[in-house]
């Protein structure tokens, strides 16, 4: 013989159920786009906590550009005028320079950003 529990009582344990799960899993999402125009990266910096996932979506005006971080062994590529969209766990706490890594062009090496990453 099957026991049958009311409708709205199993309503309320998945409620529940759902909730509690949702608290204990789900990671801040946080979303950026980062421009690189004339050598610059706006913004130059970016601050997210520890275990947030990271979306970035790199966008290069006029000419090609990359987005480096080593740390996070993350290297995107744009070319020019267009985007790059990736996404990433900030499972790493401290401060990280971002780069673009071309060759061809002198001035890459001026490009510089940070990624902070504070812990929880
Ligand atoms: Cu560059």
């Amino acid at each position: 013989m099957r026991q049958r529990v009311p409708g709205a009582v199993l309503a309320l344990l998945i409620a529940t159920a759902t909730l509690a799960a949702g608290q204990e899993q789900a990671p801040n999402r946080r979303e950026f786009t980062v421009t690189a125009r004339d050598h610059v990266f706006t913004p130059d910096r970016l601050e997210v906590s520890k275990d947030d996932l990271v979306k970035i979506t790199f966008r290069a005006e006029g000419r090609p550009s990359s987005f480096v971080i080593d740390a996070y062994r993350i290297v995107k590529r744009a070319g020019g005028g267009q985007s790059v969209t990736f996404e990433f766990r900030a499972d790493q706490p401290g401060t990280f320079p971002y780069y673009c890594n071309l060759t061809g062009d002198p001035e890459c090496r001026n490009m510089q950003g940070t990624l902070v990453v504070k812990a929880r």
